[in-house]
């Protein structure tokens, strides 16, 4: 018997069975003083508002026994799959790879590259490490999901407009359906924010559905 969530622009439907919660980039190198948001320009502050709302999601998904994912945006100590495209856009005050606070900017097992205290994974919830903004883009994630016959994500994390929307439609092209969970998701650009998550549920849902935390964990009581 699925269960209905309510949710932008229909009630979003799922088996607890077959469906994952994806938390997307909850890294200090973007959400901490000194990381890789910092040395674009952004203030990171803002992304913290989504730590609590990625938590009570956690719980909730756990609690039903769900397939928990996180993912974590990075690159190889060597930067041989950085592309360098990437690495020497714009004019940050640091590049990917150069030494910073918190270690190495965006490079794999460095702190910085580590997912927020609050949101440290459990053991056994599979980690995906992604070079690219997308987390199905030369990962393994597209067979650990069809393997364990997901057909649904609940979708957390940050940016909401940069990694979140990135997934969203590559899951769509792959024929996953999406449910964006609003809150647990942060831009250091609220009107990207806002803009990101109505873009997901225009149009009859075009990339999928706009729910929150709370709707969620409710659905599951
Ligand atoms: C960005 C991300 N914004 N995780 N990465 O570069 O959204």
């Amino acid at each position: 018997m699925p269960i209905a969530i309510p949710a932008e622009p229909s009630d979003f439907e799922f088996d607890p069975a077959r469906t994952a919660l994806i938390v997307i980039d909850m890294q200090r190198d973007f959400l901490e003083p000194g990381g890789f948001g910092e040395t674009l320009g952004n203030g990171v502050s803002l992304l913290a508002a989504a730590i609590g709302p990625c938590k009570v999601a956690l719980d909730a998904a756990r609690a039903n026994g769900m397939l928990v994912i996180h993912t974590r945006e990075g690159h190889r100590p060597d930067l041989s799959d950085a592309p360098p495209a990437k690495v020497l856009r714009g004019a940050p005050s640091k590049r990917i790879g150069d030494p910073g606070p918190m270690g190495r900017i965006l490079v794999r097992g460095e702190p910085g590259h580590d997912i927020v205290a609050e949101l440290t994974p459990l053991p056994g919830e599979p980690v995906i490490d992604k070079p690219g903004k997308g987390a199905f883009y030369a990962t393994e994630l597209e067979p650990m999901l069809r393997h364990r016959d997901i057909e649904a994500l609940l979708v957390a994390g940050v940016t909401t407009e940069v990694c979140v929307h990135t997934t969203v439609r590559e899951a769509n092209d792959r024929g996953f359906r999406c449910a964006v969970l609003g809150d647990a998701c942060a831009s250091y650009f609220p009107e990207f924010h806002a803009m990101a998550l109505r873009m997901v549920s225009a149009q009859g849902g075009i990339f999928g559905w706009v729910t929150d935390t709370a709707a969620f964990a409710a659905s599951l009581q």
